[in-house]
């Protein structure tokens, strides 16, 4: 019997309005269901949105540290769950075990971080320029968010924008992705344990878009944070600029790893290996592009193309197994797709291109970690988000031409050099145009307490994690407080005569 889940909204677990719903497999074994779980419609987020406005209006007033307690309880509680819920999310979404758990520690920190948050969202104060009168910002909550969140990280992610917004005195209304239904269904599930009052966190299940738009559309949530492909989130953003919504989005990712000729290549190795085939390629900050000194061109890429092959696929919870199948059959269409164009463009297969055989992964979306070398700047390969374990290898002679051709693309989101010349490494850290830059490691691996995002097509100035996501969850105040007992014009009476005057 495949279980199934509801939607949970004003503290009540329902059913949704249209009585439909989506079956949720197990992309590693697709004859394994995991449940069944609501397709909503529009009356369901208007529900969940009626349910957050009114929680707002109580939850806003609770003080903050006590807001963040409620978090660090809700931490408390991930981490008591972490196995199981680890288990659960590699069933559900695909990759290795050591990755679910590290998914629900991002989620652990961030809950954490966000609660001693909750004991600083400063303010400021600033001297006035007029005597016996008092300067000073703070930070309010804004309302209802609606949050929209992908595979990828069934957790973490959902948390990144969840917890900073609670924190800030906001509700939520979270549409996750369709793929990974589960996860959130026990994050708030925990939540609910952990004691967040009804409404203060809305979950309503369901398809991007139906669900997700009538979210983005919704004119009472003023604050929308979306995760996922480039071009839904420029459609989020054209609605939110028309009806003035603060949007944080995160898209797209083409993440160069820079290998120049004195760099450690052990080190280096290991490096692009978990950068690009981790989470099956399935990252925003998977390497992509692999930029290789001429030097150690062809004795890197030799060793490089024997580990990858050797990669074991399988179930993410089986002992042994490095990497677990794509999400679905689209997104390994999608990644077929674009091995039949680097063959059209030219570049050489060096390993992988072709699905797996065998009974033991033929239940299973699983595709190989694929190599392309001789791959051209400017090609569609080189250029395009692939979201797959597919890595193009660009030939370069120099740091400089290595920061042109990383800097070619329309994303911006992360990149890494391996070098061990200290000069170098900090021109990378300067000249790299993404909003992460590793020394000496791969492009993943960025902690919940920094700040995360990146330039040009990849975002749209906000970050998410770290201190800056509070401020976007929060809107500034100034108060001005005149103690004098008169009138005191600003602008005007300090300088009319003159400071020296009075
Ligand atoms: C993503 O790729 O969608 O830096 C998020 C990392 C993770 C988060 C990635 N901490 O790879």
């Amino acid at each position: 019997m495949t279980t199934t889940y509801r939607n949970c909204i004003g503290g009540e677990w329902l059913v949704p309005s249209t009585r439909r719903y989506f079956t949720n497999h197990n992309p590693a074994d697709t004859s394994d269901r995991i449940g069944r779980f609501p397709d909503s419609g529009p009356a369901d987020v208007e529900r969940a949105v009626a349910a957050a406005l009114r929680a707002f209006e109580t939850w806003r007033r609770v003080p903050a540290p006590a807001r963040g307690d409620l978090l660090r309880r809700l931490g408390d509680l991930l981490a008591a769950d972490k196995e199981d819920l680890a288990a659960g999310m590699t069933r559900e979404m695909g990759k290795v075990l050591a990755e679910t758990r590290g998914d629900v520690q991002e989620g652990i920190d961030t809950a954490y971080y966000a609660a001693s948050e909750g004991r600083r969202l400063f303010g400021r104060t600033a001297p006035s320029e007029l005597r016996a009168k008092w300067a000073m910002s703070w930070r309010r909550p804004i309302g209802v968010c609606g949050l929209i969140t992908p595979f990828n990280f069934p957790l973490a992610i959902p948390t990144w924008k969840m917890f900073p917004a609670l924190v800030c005195g906001n509700t939520v209304v979270l549409k996750p992705s369709e793929d990974v239904p589960w996860t959130a269904h026990r994050l708030v599930e925990l939540a609910t344990e952990a004691g967040f009052p009804p409404g203060v966190i809305n979950l309503v299940h369901g398809r991007g878009a139906v669900a997700g738009r009538a979210l983005v559309e919704h004119p009472r949530v003023p604050v929308l944070s979306f995760t996922g492909s480039t071009t839904t989130g420029a459609g989020i953003g054209a609605t939110a600029g028309r009806m003035h919504k603060r949007l944080s989005l995160e898209m797209g990712g083409k993440n160069a790893l820079i290998v120049m000729d004195d760099a450690d290549l052990d080190l280096a190795l290991e490096g692009v290996l978990w950068g690009a085939f981790g989470t099956t390629g399935q990252r925003c900050t998977a390497t992509s592009r692999l930029l290789l000194h001429r030097k150690i061109h062809d004795r890197f890429l030799s060793r490089l193309a024997d580990r990858a092959s050797r990669l074991r696929l399988g179930d993410g919870r089986a002992a042994g197994t490095e990497m677990g199948p794509l999400i679905h059959e689209a997104a390994r269409a999608k990644v077929e797709a674009y091995v039949a164009i680097g063959e059209e463009e030219g570049a050489e297969l060096v390993t992988g291109g072709k699905r797996p055989r065998g009974a033991r992964l033929a239940r299973g979306w699983f595709y190989p970690p694929t190599i392309f070398a001789g791959v051209r700047p400017g090609s569609r390969l080189e250029q395009e988000e692939i979201f797959g374990p597919v890595l193009s290898v660009v030939r370069i002679g120099s740091l400089e031409e290595a920061i042109r051709v990383n800097n070619g693309v329309r994303y911006g989101l992360s990149s890494a050099l391996y070098t061990r010349d200290g000069g170098a490494a900090f021109q990378a850290l300067e000249r790299l145009d993404n909003g992460i830059t590793y020394i000496n490691a791969p492009t993943i691996g960025a902690e919940a307490h920094l700040p995360f995002g990146g330039v040009k097509d990849t975002g749209n100035g906000h970050r998410e994690g770290g201190w800056e996501v509070y401020e976007f969850y929060s809107e500034t105040k100034v108060g001005y407080v005149d103690y004098s007992g008169a009138l005191q014009r600003a602008q005007i009476d300090n300088y009319d005569a003159g400071p020296a005057a009075r």
